[in-house]
């Protein structure tokens, strides 16, 4: 009896294991980026991070009020002018993904479009 249950839990190590690792990653200290918001792009215009990384994303304002929205991980922030603002988030789909002005900023802001590429870890 006390037998089956050992090697039961024994085969759940693994899993057990590969949890622990997938949450240890989460639990680093964030990868911070900085980027700059202004009429009418972001720079770095593209963003690339490893999957499974938590970043944040500093961002400053050097002109007016911006936004910087990235739908696919729940972000979504003003930016006043002159102001820097930090959004958290773990990248933890691999893909491309429009980082978005989520203020209307001026003529220009339908084109204020970043890219955040997070690239798949390998197998
Ligand atoms: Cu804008």
């Amino acid at each position: 009896m006390f037998q089956r249950e050992w090697r039961r839990s024994a085969l759940a190590l693994p899993f057990v294991a590969l949890g622990l690792v997938v949450s240890l990653a989460a639990q680093q200290a964030p990868r911070v980026i900085e980027v700059k918001a202004k009429k009418y792009d972001f720079d770095p215009a593209t963003i690339e991070v490893q999957q499974g990384e938590r970043v944040v994303l500093r961002v400053t304002s050097t002109d007016r009020l911006h936004g910087i929205g990235i739908r696919k991980f729940g972000v979504k922030a003003e930016v006043p002018k002159g102001a820097t603002v930090d959004v958290e988030f773990v990248a933890s789909t691999a893909g491309t993904y429009k980082v978005l002005c989520t203020e209307e900023c001026g003529k220009g802001h339908d084109d204020m479009v970043g890219t955040l590429i997070v690239k798949a870890v390998a197998p």
